[in-house]
């Protein structure tokens, strides 16, 4: 029988930092996991080669489900982002091992597909209006047909989701950067520059919006309705997602689609979320949701109650990690749509392959796993650096949720 016989952690910064685990069979077959905890990346490495790899070596590569078992239940400290991205890890490589093992890429195994393609959406944004829309007709002319927008609210100076190069990349900094935030600034000026994107590019496309934690419940209630001549796709993490709750009074007032999720770790973050019908879309993902086995479970769960998946897919989650939902995406009965951010140059010269991009759509790599190899050699020149996800703070000086 075969049996897990390495596993190794790789740390490198190409083009900004990844955790990569790669585990090696005694039959010589090798399978990648995505271990990146954007600013917290170190936590999750120690985890892994200090407390999960020991326990990796010999066991049979073959079972995934009760592996994911025996490392979440046998941990006794349960959730939580550094278990649930390590335990994803491993979960990603044994189905990339089980899908070389048995000659298919993973949508294969996971049903085969629902669907010909998996609808994607990509970030527009500008440091005020008049730059947002040339933005947003760049990437309708490049064929997307879901964009998100945002703005840099004018007063305030900076804010979340604004790209400074080619990229949108807010862990930038060494030590945090400190941003400010003014709840009432942004409440009077977002509605203004979406309606400018309707006004000026139509309905014809899906238009979406990040909201990215900042309100109360009342707040984004009010954000919701006055919006919905917009006809968002959805605005998302409207308050702070820990509090499910929350999302019950928004729901009463508006018909503004809901979506949140990108920072909750298992199936019980979302359990109120899902099972009331507070939100319509969830938006957890492979890497710090538990790997494809769980956030498979947290789809099902989903589909029970109409809501659809749109999982988290920006720049921080690696080519190992856009492979794997892609591979969920195209399967899933419930797919909604997919973030997808693209990957800086560097990162490609060391995560080969993954789903290719046309139309608007992306479609799952054929070849059997799930289609992207880690080049080590490559990554050797890319040097681990710490950056931090900024912090913010109202105008008063107090922190106020990122
Ligand atoms: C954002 C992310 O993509 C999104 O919706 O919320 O850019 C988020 O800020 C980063 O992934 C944080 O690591
Ligand atoms: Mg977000």
């Amino acid at each position: 029988m075969s049996r897990i016989e390495r596993a190794e952690v790789f740390v490198a910064s190409p083009g900004r930092t990844f955790v990569t685990l790669r585990i090696t069979t005694s039959d010589g077959v090798v399978g990648l996991g995505d271990a990146t905890l954007n600013g917290r990346e170190l936590a999750v490495a120690s985890y892994l080669r200090d407390h999960l790899v020991p326990l990796l070596v010999g066991k049979d590569p073959a079972r995934i489900e009760d592996m994911w078992q025996y490392l979440y239940k046998g941990a006794y400290w349960r959730r939580g982002p550094v278990t649930m991205t390590a335990i994803a890890a491993v979960d990603t490589a044994l189905w990339d091992i089980k899908g070389k093992v048995a000659g298919l890429p993973v949508y294969q195994l996971l049903g085969g597909r629902s669907r010909d393609g998996v609808l994607v959406y990509s970030h527009a944004s500008g440091r005020d209006t008049a730059e947002l829309l040339d933005d947003v007709e760049r990437f309708l002319a490049l064929g997307y047909r879901a964009v998100r927008a945002q703005a840099a609210v004018p007063e305030v100076g900076g804010t979340y989701g604004i790209r400074k190069g080619t990229l949108y990349e807010p862990a930038a900094t060494a030590l945090p950067d400190e941003q400010p935030w003014d709840t009432e600034a942004y409440l009077n000026f977002a509605p203004t520059y979406l309606e400018a994107v309707r006004e000026r590019f139509g309905f014809g496309f899906h238009l979406l919006h990040d909201v990215h934690h900042r309100l109360t419940p009342l707040e984004a209630a009010r954000f919701g309705k006055a919006v919905e001549p917009c006809r968002l796709f959805w605005m998302e993490d409207p308050t702070p997602a820990e509090n499910q709750e929350a999302f019950r009074l928004i729901r009463q007032h508006t018909t503004t689609p809901i979506a949140t999720g990108e920072v909750l770790n298992s199936i019980w973050d979302v359990q109120t979320l899902i099972t009331e019908q507070l939100i319509d879309y969830v938006r957890t993902t492979v890497v710090h949701a538990g790997g494809v086995t769980h956030l498979r479970r947290i789809f099902d769960l989903a589909a029970l109650y109409g809501v659809r998946t749109g999982s988290h897919g920006a720049t921080d989650l690696s080519p190992v990690s856009m492979a794997a939902a892609v591979h969920l995406d195209v399967a899933v009965p419930n797919f909604g749509i997919q973030e997808y951010m693209g990957h800086a140059e560097e990162t490609l010269e060391v995560f080969r392959g993954g789903p290719t991009l046309a139309d608007g759509m992306l479609h799952p790599s054929e070849v059997p796993g799930l289609g992207v190899e880690y080049d080590e050699k490559a990554a050797e020149r890319f040097p681990y650096q710490a950056r931090y996800l900024p912090v913010a703070r109202r105008l008063d000086g107090s922190v106020h949720d990122w």
